[in-house]
């Protein structure tokens, strides 16, 4: 069983498709197993996208990320990482396979919908950024 952090963003939340997102995964399997609502302050935003730190777009990614609430998740299931990937689509919509969230629901490459972890160790952190572990719920 892996787990992965997603996150419905602020441009998903204010058009009112959270639960239709949160219903894909329950129908794609993926057991939700913390959840919350957050809006992030920019300082927040700057260090949960650090990684980022130097791209040109980074000022304005974390003005987005906190610019409104999010929906803070994390999704459980086999290959959770891979699969919540897949089903996000390419980071830019115009890319994203018919089906996707992002082709689904983004508006352009900043405003995407959806954040998914992109490997274990990413996932780590990322979940421990949001979650303690006894906010994570035992499945069995
Ligand atoms: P992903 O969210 O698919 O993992 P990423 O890690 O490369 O993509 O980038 C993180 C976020 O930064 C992405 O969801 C939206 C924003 N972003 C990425 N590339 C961008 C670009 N060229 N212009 C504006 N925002 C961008
Ligand atoms: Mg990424």
């Amino acid at each position: 069983m892996e787990r992965t952090l997603s996150i419905i963003k602020p441009d998903a939340v204010s058009k009112g498709v959270m639960g239709k997102i949160i219903d894909r995964f329950e129908r794609e399997g993926l057991k939700i197993v913390a959840m919350k609502m957050v809006k992030l302050t920019k300082e927040e935003a700057k260090a949960f996208y650090s990684v980022h730190r130097d791209k040109p777009f980074f000022d304005s990614l974390t003005d987005f990320m906190s610019s409104g609430p999010v929906v803070v998740m994390v999704l459980e299931g086999e290959k959770a990482i891979e699969r919540n990937r897949e089903i996000m689509g390419a980071t830019n919509p115009k890319d994203a396979a018919p089906g996707t969230l992002r082709h689904q629901f983004a508006t352009d490459v900043e405003k995407n919908a959806v954040h998914g972890s992109d490997a274990p160790e990413t996932a780590q952190r990322e979940i421990a950024f949001f979650f303690s572990e006894q906010e994570l719920v035992r499945l069995t």
